[in-house]
């Protein structure tokens, strides 16, 4: 796959995934969608996480409004299943993914963003849906993972009002898990992705598909899922390894918090 709206750069075990659209505040068309879902799904096997960051002074303005006008509603049904396609590929696919985010995470930047595992914000962003007053609605998947972030409640104000949150506002109501100064927050990703990185490729897996699974599932099915996730990863040699490792003294202990 090659499109110039996105860059891949392999830094080690680490995918760093640019969005290059910056003339456009990195507004999502076709074709850029496209190029995030064919980026995803042929990662390489080498790859343990990925980071996704947008070039220039914004993560990113969600649709490109430019190709709204021409589609029709048959159309309109179509384009919003393929962003379900792409982001799925983010959540769903074969290593975590870190947003690494600044400026504006807006509509369709903000459903990128929620489809992610870990967000890491710097001060400099700020989070809306303009979807509200546009005369539209979401349609890459926010309606189900937004809420999830920070509840029904505060993704239908934002809605209805187009209250924009500001960084600290935005970690607080559950946007971001970190919030780091400006121009630091794709530092901060590669750091948390080298970590994640060096976890064991199953557990890693299991946290991505297990857990968002178990979590819509009643008590008692969550339960029985996680004893199969659990007996699955333990059984695995490279548990066995990593748990004789700490047995025998050769691996780090639980630091402190500062
Ligand atoms: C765009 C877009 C875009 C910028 N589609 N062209 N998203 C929105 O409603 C957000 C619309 N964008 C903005 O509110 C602002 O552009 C920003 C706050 C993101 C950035 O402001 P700023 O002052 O840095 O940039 P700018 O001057 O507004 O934009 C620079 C150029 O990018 C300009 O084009 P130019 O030809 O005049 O240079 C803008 O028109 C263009 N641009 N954002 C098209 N979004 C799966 S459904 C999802 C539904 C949605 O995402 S709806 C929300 C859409």
């Amino acid at each position: 796959m090659t499109s110039p709206d996105i860059q891949l750069e392999l830094r080690g075990a680490v995918a760093v995934i640019r969005l290059n659209r910056a003339a456009k505040r990195n507004a999502i068309n076709d074709g850029l969608v496209l190029a995030i879902r064919d980026t995803f799904e042929h990662l390489t096997s080498d790859v343990r996480a990925a980071v996704i960051v947008g070039n220039g002074d914004h993560f990113c303005a969600g649709l490109d409004l430019s190709e709204l006008q021409e589609r029709d509603a048959g159309q309109g049904l179509h384009h919003s299943r393929m962003w379900h396609k792409a982001l799925d590929f983010v959540q769903q696919g074969p290593v975590p993914v870190i947003a690494a985010l600044h400026g504006a995470v807006v509509g369709g930047g903000l459903e990128l963003a929620s489809a992610c595992h870990v967000r890491v914000a710097d001060d400099t962003t700020f989070y809306a849906l303009p979807e509200g007053s546009r005369g539209i609605f979401v349609g890459g998947g926010g309606s189900v993972r937004i809420p999830r972030l920070i509840g029904t409640a505060r993704m239908l104000d934002m809605m209805l009002t187009g209250r924009v949150y500001n960084a600290a506002d935005g970690e607080r109501a559950g946007f971001a898990q970190y919030l780091v100064p400006t121009g630091t927050a794709l530092d901060k990703a590669l750091a948390l992705a080298e970590r994640i990185a060096q976890n064991a490729p199953l557990t890693n897996y299991a946290l991505m598909h297990a857990l968002p699974r178990i979590a819509e599932q009643p008590a008692d099915q969550g339960f029985f899922t996680e004893a199969l996730m659990a007996a699955i990863a333990q059984s695995a040699p490279e548990a066995k390894e990593r748990v004789r490792a700490f047995l025998e003294k050769r691996a780090d202990k639980v630091q402190r918090a500062d």
